[in-house]
C-alpha cells in the first residue's frame, strides 16, 4: 500500500527559490452571485485577501515575500526554508488549506484556493516572476475597469466585447477618460496588486536581564504597492533575495 501512496510523491527540484501561487476557485461566480461584491474591485474582497496573506506569512513557514492581485497570492520561499522537505503534495495541500480556511472565515462561506509550487532557479527568475504577475495585474485591472465602465453605461456584454476588441493600453485609457474615469486616480492595489513583506522594526525597550534601556528588533509585516513602471518590483525582490536578508 505504501508503494501506491508514494507513487505520486514529488519534491521540489534543485533551485534557489520556490514560489507557491494560490488562486481562488470559481471566484468569478463567487464574487458575482454569492457575495455580490462591487465590480471590478471591492474593498471588502481585498481586505479578505489581505487577511489571508497576513495569515499565510505567519502560519508556520518562513516566507520571504508575498504578492497579491485579484484572487491570487504568490508566496516566495528560499529553497532551504521550504517546509515538508519540499514535498509538493504537502506544500500545495497545506497552503491551499490555510488560505481556504482563513478566507472562508473572512467572507462567512466556504471557499477554496488551489496552490501550485513553482521552482525558480535563481534571483533573476524571481524578479521576472513578480514582474510577470505585476504585468498581469496591470493588464487585467485596466481591462476590468473598461469592461465595467461600459456595462455601467448600458452596453450589453457582447457589445462591450466588440467595443473593446483589439484595443491597446493607450486606447483603453482613452476610453476610460471618455467616460470621466481617471484610471491613475484609482487605488494602487487595484492597478498593480500589492506586496507584503517583513520589515525590521527597531525600538528602545527595557532589557529584563540588565534592567537597562536597549534597542530591540522585531519583525513586522508591511504592505507596499509597486510603482507603475515595476521599478519597485525589481528593487524589492533584489532586496528580499539578497544574502543578508
Ligand atoms: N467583484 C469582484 N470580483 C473580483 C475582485 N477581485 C477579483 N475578482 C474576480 O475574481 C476572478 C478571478 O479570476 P480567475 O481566477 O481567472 O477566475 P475563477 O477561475 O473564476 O476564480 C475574476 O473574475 C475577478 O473579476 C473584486 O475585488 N471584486
Ligand atoms: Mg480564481
Amino acid at each position: 500500500m505504501r508503494q501506491h501512496e508514494l507513487s505520486l510523491n514529488e519534491t521540489v527540484p534543485e533551485c534557489d527559490w520556490v514560489v507557491l501561487r494560490l488562486d481562488g476557485r470559481g471566484f468569478t461566480k463567487l464574487t458575482k452571485e454569492a457575495l455580490d461584491f462591487a465590480r471590478p474591485f471591492d474593498e471588502r474582497f481585498h481586505a479578505a485577501m489581505q487577511k489571508t496573506c497576513e495569515h499565510l506569512m505567519i502560519c508556520g513557514a518562513k516566507i520571504s515575500l508575498c504578492y497579491t492581485q485579484s484572487d491570487e497570492i504568490s508566496l516566495l520561499l528560499k529553497n532551504e526554508d521550504t517546509p515538508f522537505s519540499g514535498k509538493t503534495r504537502k506544500l500545495n495541500s497545506v497552503f491551499a488549506g490555510e488560505a481556504s480556511g482563513i478566507f472562508s472565515l473572512e467572507v462567512g462561506r466556504p471557499v477554496a484556493f488551489d496552490c501550485r509550487a513553482i521552482p525558480l532557479a535563481q534571483t533573476a527568475d524571481v524578479v521576472d516572476y513578480f514582474r510577470w504577475r505585476g504585468e498581469d495585474a496591470k493588464r487585467n485591472g485596466l481591462t476590468a475597469f473598461c469592461y465595467w465602465t461600459l456595462r455601467a453605461a448600458g452596453f450589453e456584454p457582447a457589445e462591450v466585447d466588440v467595443r473593446m476588441y483589439g484595443l491597446s493600453k493607450d486606447q483603453k485609457l482613452e476610453l476610460l477618460s471618455e467616460y470621466d474615469v481617471d484610471f491613475a486616480a484609482q487605488p494602487q492595489w487595484m492597478r498593480t496588486g500589492s506586496f507584503l513583506r517583513w520589515r525590521s522594526d527597531v525600538r528602545v525597550g527595557l532589557d529584563p536581564r540588565t534592567k537597562r534601556q536597549a534597542p530591540t528588533t522585531r519583525q513586522v509585516l508591511e504592505w507596499l504597492a509597486p510603482g507603475p513602471e515595476g521599478q519597485l518590483i525589481s528593487n524589492l525582490v533584489v532586496d528580499v533575495c539578497s544574502p543578508e536578508s
